[in-house]
């Protein structure tokens, strides 16, 4: 239970309170520092870049430039309505649209995969062991796997076997749809948007917009929507509950956030990308004594492991351990000139670390064959030798420290305190606390339902994706957060809005000054946050599961509850495939950055309106975060007002 307001905290004023964050201003004025700093040693940033590829191609950004073929490229133009094909900007935009659908939800997919193969070779000996059984075992019983006097490695490559099947399997649909309300499930039938195999759904999407095919825009946003809940109900569900099974369901717990977690008189270790089978190994090295031991031989105290992007939200909700930053702050831990070594997996990495590295003692080392970087070291990573290689990685890390130039090295001091690990079964947990304080009888969704109907929260917004340069980085991010929370609606983080949240201190408990008074009262009680995080970007699949369940349990359509989503400075193609399977689920969601159709009418409409008509959903997108925070809340009291609450 969290406790009630100190006399202190009672009589601190708001501006006292506002003190205590990190503001946008602070966390910018570090980011130019740093790239002062990259200038003086001929260092290339985001923002260097960015300069020389502005303005943007219109023809790019409007998603009318079509090279699917080798007549083309085509665009189109006032005085050419079609390529020479006769595609015309409808089918080309849509083409565009449904490709990067596709290519985040085979990303998501692969690292999936990935796991599922890892699941199938744990061992009790071996390096990746089972360690949530319990999620094993129900997920078993869900898919009629004999569990009874069963070795739990039988039962979970049983399992994994299964799993991978989904990917492949001629014949059904993904057998995580059943875990949809039956409304959406039988919309799915009747739609034709259930996914069949992952696989199945990724080629049909590219056989779709292969020159000659496809040329009707609706056809190609329905079949965005198909593949992109294959991702949300396969993929990227496979990757977090076999993550789970294999790393433990997270549990909410404490860490820090921003670039000052970096240490000084530490060797700074980084892990950057998606995959936490990885990023897992070299946490648990470097936990090692003979590793520790020598890092203190080396002159440090020790060996600092910090995450960047949705590998930190993993090993932070499993490990606490601290996370450096999202996205557009991968160059900047480089340029602290304090990282011994930045260790990447998959997603998400700028190829930039290459040549910057180059300019810094820090070694950039990469582990999968789907993430081969030039002027990094290649070092491929398996379930056999993961323990090993994750070993000769932090030895590597370790070594280097003594090559730091401390001429170079500038570490912000910025940093806050974060409430991590809140997976759905956390925030039932703890919302049941509302009402509930027997803490070994919680599990219900009652309170969290009865909290909106009283109005106490008015609703709930899944904040997630990316930040990007075209808009102001983090800003959105921040000031939508922190909106949503004075006007007592709770939010719940992924990804690099998680980040952002960390970063700034939203994360911490002292963001509970500053939200309305429904939402101060529901975290006072149970002591939360007022900003869940909820995991890494495929762990939004846990927000589908919540929603669900939330829906079923209070007997209305998903489209009819208080719940929206947001990403208000999405980037990558992972972003469009989850924006798909979140609208097919009925929920409607705000972007603040505008998807590369604006050149087709037909598209604009089909993908705010037209989805619409199929699902419910649809996208609302303004790229003013002011605008877009107030119609999220007027969405939000719309839907209270038709529910008569
Ligand atoms: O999968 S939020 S920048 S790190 S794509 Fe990438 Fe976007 Fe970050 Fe995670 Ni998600
Ligand atoms: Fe041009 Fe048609 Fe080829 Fe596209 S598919 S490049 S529009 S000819």
């Amino acid at each position: 239970m969290g406790s009630a307001p100190t006399m202190v905290e009672q009589h601190t004023s708001r501006e006292d309170i506002l003190k205590r964050f990190t503001t946008i201003e602070q966390l910018e004025a570090d980011t130019e520092k740093l790239h002062e700093m990259a200038c003086a040693v001929c260092a290339e940033t985001w923002a260097d870049r960015g300069k020389k590829q502005t303005p943007h191609c219109k023809f790019g950004e409007d998603g009318v430039c079509c090279r699917v073929c080798s007549m083309g490229p085509c665009r189109i133009t006032p005085k050419a309505s079609r390529g020479i094909c006769g595609a015309d900007e409808h089918t080309i935009a849509g083409r565009h649209y449904l490709r990067m659908a596709t290519a985040g939800a085979a990303s998501h997919s692969d690292h999936a995969r990935e796991i599922a193969h890892v699941l199938r070779e744990s061992s009790p000996e071996g390096n990746f062991k089972i360690r949530d059984e319990a999620k094993l075992i129900r997920l078993a019983k869900e898919w009629n796997v004999e569990t009874e006097g069963r070795d739990i490695y039988d039962v979970a490559h049983e399992v994994a076997d299964l799993g991978l099947m989904e990917f492949g399997k001629p014949f059904g649909t993904q057998r995580f749809l059943k875990r949809a309300t039956k409304e959406r499930q039988e919309l799915w039938e009747k739609e034709d948007l259930a996914p069949r195999a992952i696989d199945r759904e990724v080629s049909t999407s590219l056989h779709m917009t292969h020159m000659g095919n496809t040329a009707e825009a609706e056809a190609l946003v329905r079949q965005s929507l198909k593949v992109g809940l294959a991702d949300g109900y396969g993929g990227s569900m496979i990757s977090t509950l076999f993550s789970d099974i294999l790393f433990g369901t997270p549990t909410a717990r404490s860490t820090e956030g921003n670039l000052g977690v970096l240490e000084h008189d530490m060797v700074n270790l980084i892990v950057h990308g998606h995959d936490p089978v990885f990023s897992e190994m070299v946490v648990l090295a470097s936990e090692e004594k003979d590793l520790q031991d020598l890092a203190k031989k080396k002159g440090a105290k020790g060996i600092n492991v910090v995450g960047l992007c949705c590998t930190a939200n993993e090993v932070a909700m499993r490990h606490g351990v601290r996370m450096a930053g999202n996205f557009l702050q991968q160059e900047n831990v480089i340029l602290t000139g304090a990282v011994e070594m930045i260790c990447v997996d998959v997603q998400c990495i700028f190829p930039a670390l290459g040549p910057l590295t180059d300019c810094y003692h820090t070694k950039f080392v990469t582990s999968s064959p789907v993430a081969k970087i030039p002027r990094s070291i290649y070092m491929p990573f398996g379930p056999d030798t993961a323990r090993e290689n994750a070993r000769e990685i932090v030895r590597m890390a370790v070594d280097n420290f003594e090559n730091r130039d401390l001429g170079k090295v500038f570490i912000p001091e910025h940093k806050q305190p974060a409430s991590v690990g809140y997976p759905t079964e956390q925030i039932i947990y703890e919302l049941d606390g509302v009402t509930n304080s027997h803490v070994e009888e919680r599990g219900s969704y009652r309170p969290a339902i009865d909290s909106i109907k009283s109005g106490v929260l008015r609703g709930a917004v899944a904040i997630v994706g990316c930040n990007n340069p075209r808009v102001r980085p983090d800003f959105s991010h921040i000031e939508i957060m922190k909106e949503l929370i004075a006007n007592d609606i709770l939010i719940v983080a992924t990804g690099c809005a998680a980040q952002a949240a960390a970063k700034s201190g939203l994360l911490g408990k002292d963001a509970k000054f500053i939200c309305g008074a429904g939402l101060r009262r529901v975290c006072e009680l149970v002591g939360i946050p007022p900003v869940l995080h909820m995991g890494a970007c495929v762990d939004i699949s846990r927000m589908m599961l919540l929603v669900n369940e939330i829906a079923g349990d209070w007997g209305v359509d998903v489209t009819q509850l208080p719940i929206v989503g947001c990403a208000p400075e999405w980037m990558s193609e992972k972003a469009v495939a989850i924006a798909n399977y979140v609208v097919a689920t009925g929920i409607d969601t705000y972007l603040g950055i505008e998807p590369q159709v604006k050149g087709s009418a037909q598209m604009m409409e089909l993908i705010t309106e037209g989805t619409r008509k199929i699902t419910g959903a649809g996208y609302i997108i303004n790229t003013d975060p002011r605008e877009l925070v107030k119609s999220i809340i007027d969405g939000i009291e719309r839907k209270r007002a038709a529910l008569g609450i």
